[in-house]
């Protein structure tokens, strides 16, 4: 099917990101929304609208018979997932292609392949992308068996659901003593929550940092990596600050994994833009999932490569070739990305309402990603991103010190955000030299409340 019209199956900043590259494209839109949702930027900036459904997630945004029946009546022929919600639904996606629309992203057997986290490992492991030490596929019922694979990988362990994944149904393993009652726990909760009670065992990697590769494929045959990122700052698996490159990666690092991450997008035929995430520790690097989808934190890789990506991801979904060879893919300078939330800079809560005074940065090298306006309601029935401050600089250094003018000049009233919270961190010694640890956020934290006080238990 030819592409002329795209439906926007999402919400919020990501919707007008996938506007914007859509309008660029010469293409037209479709805004789908809740009840909730009217108010949004892209619903005012689309072609058509089409209400699909009441403010809970499951009723709208989850609504696949919703969102399929308003792609039929607005004569779509495409639909883009964006991130969350449907994005990484194989069976989405194969009912999207059965109704004869293009799904923006891989075919449902790819998202299929890595939405099984053994699956996707072994066919990474195939391809000769390094992968965590760990057990070859999914865990049998022989506890023997799984006594000697935890003794010869070495305590501790790791057990993770194989349909899990972003943090969910894993349990840490430290001694054999724990080891039985762990397995059967992370079945039975890997079965309650992901239907599918496979589990398997991994390494324990106790202090490693989150880097993760971007690439780009055509599904016939090309496929570049646009270097990496480093989404180590985060709490509770949400990414608060990420980066890229990566500190302290060399370029021959770069090089060796970046084009081992191309060359398993050729081999399995991958389609889209794509992250492979991996755990980096020591020096090395382990592949630990593959994220289907664009990401929220793409235009770093952006702004240091100057490649637009959901652009890209349109054109190959479309059946054209990819049009950038990796020689042409030069990494500039440093850029740091400030997730902007609707919540208390302390206690985390979310602070929906609405927003009566807003100012936003700009300048050089200063990107403004957002969907709110003054005067706008946030609803508080999805996520709490507001917007994504992303800046660019020749090196990080000065990407950091323009981040810290740019949170300066951002100004937001009516709601609480966790601005201060940015500040503070771009702030942080840790961070200044750069290569903090998944877990650094949360320590820091946990510290800062001891401090203020002390008596009371973690
Ligand atoms: C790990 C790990 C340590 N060792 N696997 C959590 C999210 C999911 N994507 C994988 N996760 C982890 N897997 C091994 N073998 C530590 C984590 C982890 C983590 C990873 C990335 C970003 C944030 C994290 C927070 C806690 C734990």
């Amino acid at each position: 099917m030819k592409l002329e019209k795209v439906l926007i199956a999402n919400r919020g900043e990501i919707a007008l990101r996938i506007l914007r590259a859509c309008r660029q494209l010469g293409l037209k839109t479709v805004a789908v929304h809740s009840t909730a949702d009217r108010d949004l930027m892209h619903v005012k900036l689309a072609d058509e609208t089409v209400c699909i459904g009441p403010a809970a997630p499951k009723d709208s945004y989850l609504n696949i018979p919703s969102i399929i029946a308003a792609a039929e009546s607005s004569g779509a022929s495409a639909i883009h997932p964006g991130y969350g919600f449907l994005s990484e639904n194989a069976d989405f996606a194969e009912m999207v292609e059965k109704s004869g629309f293009i799904f923006i992203g891989p075919t449902a057997d790819t998202i299929r392949l890595m939405g099984d986290k053994v699956s996707a490992k072994k066919a990474m492991q195939r391809a000769g992308v390094p992968c965590v030490p760990g057990s070859a596929g999914t865990l049998g019922d022989n506890f023997e068996e799984n006594r000697r694979l935890a003794e010869e990988i070495g305590y501790p362990i790791i057990i993770k659901a194989a349909g899990g994944g972003g943090g969910r149904g894993m349990r840490v393993v430290r001694s054999e003593a724990e080891l039985e009652n762990a397995i059967a726990l992370t079945k039975r909760e890997a079965d309650m929550f992901f239907n599918n009670p496979a589990v398997y065992m991994e390494k324990f990697l106790e202090n490693p940092r989150h880097v993760e590769f971007q690439v780009l494929s055509d599904g016939q045959g090309h496929a570049v990596y646009l270097g990496e990122r480093d989404c180590s700052m985060q709490r509770r698996n949400q990414k608060v600050l990420e980066e890229a490159p990566a500190p302290f990666i060399t370029p021959e690092q770069r090089k060796s994994i970046g084009e081992r991450c191309a060359q398993a997008c050729i081999d399995i035929g991958y389609r889209g833009a794509g992250t492979f995430e991996f755990l980096y520790e020591n020096g090395s690097f382990y592949f630990i999932e593959m994220n289907t989808r664009v990401q929220v934190e793409h235009p770093v890789t952006e702004m240091i490569t100057g490649i637009d990506i959901v652009r890209e991801m349109i054109a190959v979904s479309a059946g054209m070739p990819l049009s950038i060879r990796q020689s042409q893919v030069k990494i500039k300078g440093h850029a740091f990305e400030c997730r902007i939330n609707a919540e208390n800079p302390k206690t985390f809560l979310p602070s929906p309402g609405e927003i009566k005074w807003l100012h936003v940065p700009g300048g050089p090298g200063v990107r403004w990603d957002s969907h709110v306006y003054q005067g706008y309601r946030v609803p508080p029935y999805y996520d709490s991103l507001i917007g994504k401050l992303i800046v660019h600089d020749n090196d990080r250094e000065l990407a950091r010190l323009r981040a810290l003018e740019a949170l300066d000049e951002l100004i937001v009233e009516g709601i609480q955000t966790n601005i201060p919270l940015h500040k503070e961190l771009l702030t942080d010694p840790a961070e200044i030299k750069g290569g903090v640890s998944i877990h650094y956020l949360e320590h820091k934290l946990e510290d800062a409340a001891q401090k203020e006080a002390p008596n009371k238990e973690a």
